[in-house]
């Protein structure tokens, strides 16, 4: 019985797609792009993912772009004598064999005049232009709106989150 559970979970983690999770482009591996739903109405969004560079070479994420807003920019979150505020982040350098996360309350792929809200369950494409490695497409999941994006139970929310428009303010 054990046997026949075991080969069942390894049959559907085959049949998941690979892109949803992890994207391996040249030396850069892309894994969990996700974006947190946002509530109906609202126009603005963010997505994170994280990128390794497995190179010897350094790279620079450039930009973002994406069909379901009207605007794309990878931002920079701080904190500013208490208040959290956004700005674009600029060309971000991911060093050789390095490690660069985009996160809640950090570095985020933001959408601003979103065309629909982000449903949870649903993906969407996102491209990523680095200046080596050139256009990269991710498929970003949705995750709950309350979600952290990691799956050990971190717990960070505080209320001051990118795309829910609440205490934060654009710097542009
Ligand atoms: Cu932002």
């Amino acid at each position: 019985m054990r046997k026949f559970i075991l080969a069942l979970l390894a049959t559907l983690a085959l049949a998941l797609p690979a892109a949803a999770h992890e994207q391996k482009h040249g030396d850069l591996l892309l894994h969990h792009a996700w974006a947190r739903a946002t509530p109906a109405g609202a126009k603005a969004g963010a997505a994170y993912v994280r990128i390794e560079n497995h190179g010897d070479n350094a790279d620079t994420l450039t930009g973002a772009a994406a069909g379901i807003a009207a605007m794309v920019e990878i931002h920079r979150m701080s904190d500013e004598n208490g208040t959290m505020v956004m700005a674009p982040a600029g060309p971000i350098e991911i060093p050789a064999h390095g490690t660069v996360e985009l996160k809640p309350h950090g570095l985020h792929i933001m959408f601003m005049g979103l065309k629909q809200p982000l449903k949870e369950g649903d993906t969407f494409p996102v491209t990523l232009t680095f200046a080596k490695a050139g256009p990269v497409e991710l498929q970003v999941v949705v995750e709950a709106i309350g979600g952290t994006g990691s799956h050990d139970g971190d717990q960070d929310d505080e209320g001051h989150d990118e795309g829910n428009g609440e205490g934060e303010e654009h710097s542009h």
